[in-house]
């Protein structure tokens, strides 16, 4: 959307973060900003002392001011002290009579933080109210509304700490109706998820109509690195799926694979999957932090259940027979299915091969080993199944971070949960066909047609949670 130039001319939104201390708004505007290292965040009351700046950007453009602002402590005891103020003053409005206490700050050392907050608030365009919805609904917090809605901003109440808490966010709504304030958001603040500050944004425009443009703009363009970082982490997974699937390695003994090999297919997955566990979390920013807020089964960096482990086919629902419970063979299978074809196609071919040269190229390794009657070890069916479902898993809690409660990945109650997350898409073992068919793709990161053609068919998969296409 293209910015007119009155627009243009206008200065930043400014709104400030107020609330009751602890309500979560630095971690607010932690997760606006995506930068974990604004302000400081703590179990501790009183934890932001200043007023802090910080602002979101279109491209160059500053279009979004926010203020941290320091916690309400008492607001029972400033109320009171502003109706007496008021009483002796007679101010003509509620604005002025802040203007008056604000100008006699010092006369009141006990409100130093809540005169910041003040200071802050009738400066701004709009107050984003934070409230912790598990606090039980007390004289305070109306206090707290009373006072910041003499500064005649709009007031939007943003619903903090929702996950698993619907009966007291019902409450709360009721509670706030009341004061006028109907308009409310829902947000875990240590969410990441687009649609939430989309509505956000989207209550803005309908508070602030006189700057609805520049916020569409700003909705747009996060739109836009929203779905980049989707596309990035989906096509990340899809990575990992290559060069697990088109994993082989070549049994030199006569009497099948030894120990070592299969040691060394299993590490060669767990440090793939470690990879992009790496990655997936680098794109979206998550910290140690969010990963214990989001509970995932992730320790040091590391996935808590060994990939190999039989507890995880359980708890993704595979059906399978107890030979992939095998213990320490676990996740190896011999391609007797040369490149996707079965053994007698690939000999045929083999017998040809002068006649498709491009064919025999491909697999002129594989074919090469079948002529000398070797095999090939590679990744089994369940075990690139498994990465699949964990990697489709792991990126729905990544993209909607702040949802812990329903986010968790189980990992003790076996098929019952979640059905349809177990849920392979139809046209699975044809998408593993294709990769296993592509040995080569492993080494090379490919642009081909039918790479490029996978890749969008899987990742559209990934990112719409859809079991079929
Ligand atoms: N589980 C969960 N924890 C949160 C959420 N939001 C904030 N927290 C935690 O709540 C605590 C307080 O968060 P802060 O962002 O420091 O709260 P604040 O309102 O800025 O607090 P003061 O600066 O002290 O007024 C921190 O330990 C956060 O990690 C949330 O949505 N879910
Ligand atoms: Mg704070």
């Amino acid at each position: 959307m293209t910015r007119t130039s009155s627009n243009d001319a206008k200065p930043p939104i400014n709104i400030a973060v107020v609330g009751h201390t602890n309500a979560g708004k630095t971690s607010l505007i932690r997760t606006l900003l995506r930068d974990d290292q604004f302000g400081e965040v703590d179990d501790a009351a009183g934890t932001t002392r200043y007023v802090e700046k910080s602002s979101i950007y279109v491209d160059e453009e500053e279009v979004l001011d926010l203020f941290d602002t320091p916690g309400f402590e008492d607001s029972s005891a400033l109320l009171q002290t502003l109706e007496n103020l008021s009483q002796k003053k007679k101010p003509a409005t509620p604005v002025e009579l802040l203007h008056m206490f604000i100008a006699q700050a010092d006369d009141y050392p006990d409100f130093a933080q809540e005169t910041k907050v003040l200071r802050q608030a009738v400066n701004s365009d709009v107050l984003l109210y934070m409230i912790d919805v598990r606090e039980p609904l007390l004289g305070k917090y109306r206090d707290e509304v009373e006072i910041l809605s003499k500064a005649g901003k709009p007031i939007l109440p943003v619903f903090n700490f929702i996950a698993g808490h619907a009966d007291a966010l019902a409450k709360w709504r009721e509670q706030m109706a009341q004061f006028n304030l109907h308009a409310a958001l829902e947000f875990d603040t240590v969410a990441f998820d687009f649609e939430a500050e989309k509505r956000l944004y989207q209550k803005l425009q309908s508070l602030l109509e006189h700057r609805y443009e520049e916020l569409q703009t700003l909705i747009d363009y996060r739109q836009k690195i929203w779905h980049n970082l989707n596309q990035a982490a989906a096509r990340r997974i899809f990575q990992l799926l290559v060069e697990v699937a088109c994993y082989r390695r070549e049994i030199e003994s006569k009497n099948g694979y030894s120990q070592a090999d299969i040691t060394s297919m299993q590490n060669f997955v767990r440090n793939a999957e470690q990879q992009a566990l790496q990655d997936l979390l680098t794109i979206f920013a998550f910290t140690r932090l969010d990963i214990d807020l989001q509970q995932l089964p992730v320790k040091d960096g590391q996935w808590e259940l060994d990939i190999f482990s039989p507890l995880m086919l359980k708890t993704f629902g595979l059906d399978v027979g107890a030979s992939a419970l095998s213990g320490a063979a676990a996740g190896a299978g011999i391609d007797l299915l040369v490149g996707g074809m079965s053994l007698g196609a690939a000999t045929l071919l083999g017998a040809t091969l002068g006649a498709g040269w491009a064919t025999a190229r491909k697999y002129q390794q594989e074919l090469t080993a079948l002529l000398r009657g070797h095999k090939w070890l590679c990744v089994d069916d369940n075990t690139v199944a498994l990465l699949y479902l964990r990697q489709r898993k792991l990126l729905h809690v990544l993209t909607r971070r702040g949802h812990a409660a329903q986010g968790k990945l189980h990992y003790t109650g076996a098929a019952t949960t979640e059905r349809a997350e177990h849920k392979l898409p139809k046209q699975w073992s044809k998408a593993v066909k294709v990769l296993r068919q592509n040995p080569h793709w492993q080494s090379s990161s490919s642009t081909g047609d039918e790479y490029l053609k996978l890749q969008t068919r899987i990742t559209g998969w990934l990112l719409h949670s859809e079991t079929d296409d």
